[in-house]
């Protein structure tokens, strides 16, 4: 395999090398043609730009299973009969994969990486256990976890919620999880710890204090945030948004809502937002819509990125492909100067029909590559400021005068109503949409 660190392992992924860079005019399917990490793009490298992260659920535990039928995607690091066997076999797994794709982060949630115990204790030790190796093999390849989270919707204790659980006995199961994911966060160096509220919502109102239960949400992310920088973790805590699924309805709806709860409860300090394509679509929204009602709070702090299907309500989570909407995306990461501690994690599963384990590397790469594009029509974009001048002066009557008195609070109702008054019909100013639209196509086509 070329790297040490592997010796005496099972190679997982027989028969593929590293994937390279071969550019646009390569047909070799194991290679990329457009995200070339050392590429320069306004002062910094394609990879620091884009901060790749492997999502550790979709790529070595989700085993194709819809609720229609059972596992497709057999794993040989699934064979062993012993649990900690087999997450060590994943693990290997996992880091022979990130090696071979070279992006530079990954993301799990705990029960990703380690199996729930009997008891609380149990499944600590098994996730120290994990945790630890995770470590070596961080050390030896330079990968980087992106963020951990706290798996709090699968078990069925959950099934009533976590967080908002009506029964304490189950929040207090869920803040011993969270705590031990936080402690597994530090120990690997986590830039982010994510909170993706799955159950945290209702299935009917009837049965449901919601109020209730919003006001426990806030209080068990007080008291992990509490706990999370006591013990010295530096990085960014993160609400994740989405609508619905698993629940009806989810707290957390969409970003404007988590952006809310958090300016509202005085939580900007500590936490931000990690917004998910799929999700702000079955909110109603666009990718770019959420990515810029973050930015514009201060609080983009991570992006999942995958994408869903016109046609399909709900979570598809598939890979990105579509470089229109991803340079929409990388227009508002660019004009934001980055995300600090976060990156593009692909919150992404390969279709229940895509069986080989080569299909992991196609699906990767296209990702890659498409956001490699998005990165630079983006550049293109944000970098020539033509759209930007072009809305500046749409609002340029604000820049000076009595436009300018009024964004400094100078006027009140009646004083807005006599300026009114004393002057003419203003004359209609086009919205150019189909112009601006045309300078965006531009841009994803070289110019
Ligand atoms: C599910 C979420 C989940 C979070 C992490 O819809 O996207 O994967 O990212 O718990
Ligand atoms: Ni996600
Ligand atoms: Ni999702």
């Amino acid at each position: 395999m070329g790297n040490d660190f592997f010796k005496g392992n099972k190679e997982f992924f027989p028969g593929i090398a590293k994937i390279k860079y071969e550019g646009p005019g390569s047909d070799n399917p194991l290679a990329f043609k457009f995200y070339n990490e050392n590429k320069i793009v306004s002062g910094k490298s394609m990879k620091a730009h884009l901060k790749f992260g492997i999502a550790y659920w979709h790529s070595f535990c989700g085993d194709g299973t819809d609720p229609f039928g059972g596992t497709t995607h057999f794993y040989p690091w699934n064979e062993k009969n012993d649990p900690m066997d087999a997450a060590k076999d994943k693990l290997d797994a996992a880091f022979e994969f990130f090696t071979k794709i070279g992006a530079p982060y990954y993301c799990f949630h705990d029960r990703d990486i380690a199996p729930e115990g009997k008891t609380v204790l149990e499944s600590e030790k098994n996730l120290q256990t994990m945790v630890e190796m995770a470590k070596e093999r961080q050390d030896a390849t330079g990968m980087k976890l992106l963020w951990a989270t706290a798996n709090m919707f699968s078990h069925h204790r959950y099934m009533n919620g976590a967080f908002t659980n009506p029964d304490f006995k189950v929040l207090a199961k869920a803040a011993a999880q969270v705590k031990a994911a936080i402690d597994a966060a530090i120990y690997l160096g986590a830039d982010g710890y994510v909170f993706w509220g799955g159950r945290e919502g209702y299935m009917s109102l009837l049965n449901t204090d919601m109020k209730r239960e919003k006001d426990h949400l806030l209080k068990m992310l007080i008291a992990a945030r509490d706990y999370g920088r006591k013990a010295g973790f530096k990085g960014n805590f993160m609400i994740e948004p989405k609508p619905m699924e698993p629940t009806k309805h989810q707290y957390d709806y969409d970003t404007e809502t988590a952006v809310s709860f958090i300016l509202q409860n005085g939580l900007e300090k500590d936490f931000r937002v990690n917004i998910e394509n799929n999700h702000a679509t079955l909110a109603g929204h666009t990718f770019w819509h959420d990515l810029k009602i973050a930015s514009d709070n201060g609080l983009l702090g991570s992006i999942d990125a995958n994408q869903g299907d016109y046609q399909n309500g709900w979570d598809t989570d598939q890979f990105p492909t579509n470089v229109y909407e991803a340079t929409r995306a990388m227009i508002v990461v660019l004009e934001n100067g980055g995300m600090e501690k976060g990156g593009l994690n692909f919150d992404a599963k390969r279709r229940r029909n895509s069986t080989d384990s080569a299909d992991l590397f196609h699906a990767h790469i296209g990702g890659m590559d498409t956001f490699a594009l998005a990165l630079e029509a983006a550049d293109r974009l944000v970098n020539k400021g033509t759209i930007s001048a072009m809305v500046k002066d749409r609002y340029a009557s604000f820049d000076k005068g009595a436009g300018a008195d009024f964004e400094a609070c100078k006027f009140s109702l009646e004083q807005l109503r006599d300026l009114a008054a004393g002057s003419g019909e203003p004359e209609t100013t086009s919205g150019r949409q189909e112009l601006y639209e045309n300078i965006l196509n531009n841009a994803i086509y070289g110019k």
